[in-house]
């Protein structure tokens, strides 16, 4: 089983915590309680035939706990970049989620961009127009959520996944053609040596009586 670690990223009370616990428990709280540095929980899925083991990473979006944060980001195939469609603030942050995200994470890492709390539609204050563009700008996948709405949080995660395991196949495929490349390549390497002996022979063979014999036909067994 392959295990995905998710970390889950945003400033505070954009409901990072609840979109988790919307996911895992199919439950949402009301209250804030804010995350203290982090915490982790696990969901298994099957996507296309393929168990994956999520572990999924909910971090404080606390200004105390920055620093802290950002070890935890290590080695995530996956980020949730999540602001909150009523907050402005929320959605300016999201370059600096992105851009920490990246430095701790030099292999190539699936982007998702959440504007949550979409319920709240009086109060929106980013468009989907607006996270849209910004996620296709960065190479983002985007979505809009309500922690409310258990279908909404799934999409996110399942869509997530199915990228990921896109990647992987992408990936899988560009080392078997590399070895394929390689494979012509010490193929070609040992024709052309070949070659090269044969060559030899011909001129370099033994000259009995002014012929050019090969090895074989002088009977040298070398
Ligand atoms: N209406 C609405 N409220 C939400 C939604 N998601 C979260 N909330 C509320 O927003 C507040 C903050 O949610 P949390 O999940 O605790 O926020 P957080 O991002 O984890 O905050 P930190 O742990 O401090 O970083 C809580 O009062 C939630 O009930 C949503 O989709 N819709
Ligand atoms: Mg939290």
């Amino acid at each position: 089983m392959e295990n995905i670690k998710i970390i889950v990223v945003g400033e505070t009370e954009v409901g990072k915590t609840c979109i988790i616990n919307q996911y895992i428990n199919q439950n949402f709280d009301f209250n804030h309680l804010p995350t203290i540095a982090m915490d982790k929980s696990k969901k298994e899925i099957e996507i296309e035939k393929t168990n994956l083991n999520l572990e999924i990473w909910d971090t404080a979006g606390q200004e105390q706990y920055r620093a802290t944060n950002k070890i935890f980001m290590k080695g995530a195939k996956i980020a949730l970049l999540v602001y909150d469609i009523t907050n402005e603030e929320s959605f300016e942050q999201i370059n600096y989620w992105h851009e920490t995200v990246k430095d701790m994470n030099k292999e190539n890492i699936i982007f998702c961009l959440v504007g949550n709390k979409n319920d709240l539609y009086e109060k929106r204050v980013i468009s989907e127009e607006k996270g849209k563009k910004f996620a296709q700008e960065k190479k983002m996948l985007f979505f809009e959520s309500s922690a409310m709405d258990y279908e909404s949080i799934e999409t996110i995660f399942k869509g997530a996944c199915q990228e990921y395991l896109n990647l992987v196949k992408e990936e899988e495929k560009k080392m078997n053609s590399m070895k394929e490349e390689e494979r012509k390549k010490i193929e070609e390497e040992r024709k052309t040596e070949k070659n090269i002996i044969v060559g030899e022979d011909e001129v370099g063979g033994n000259d009995v009586g002014g012929n050019k014999v090969g090895r074989e036909k002088s009977g040298c067994v070398c």
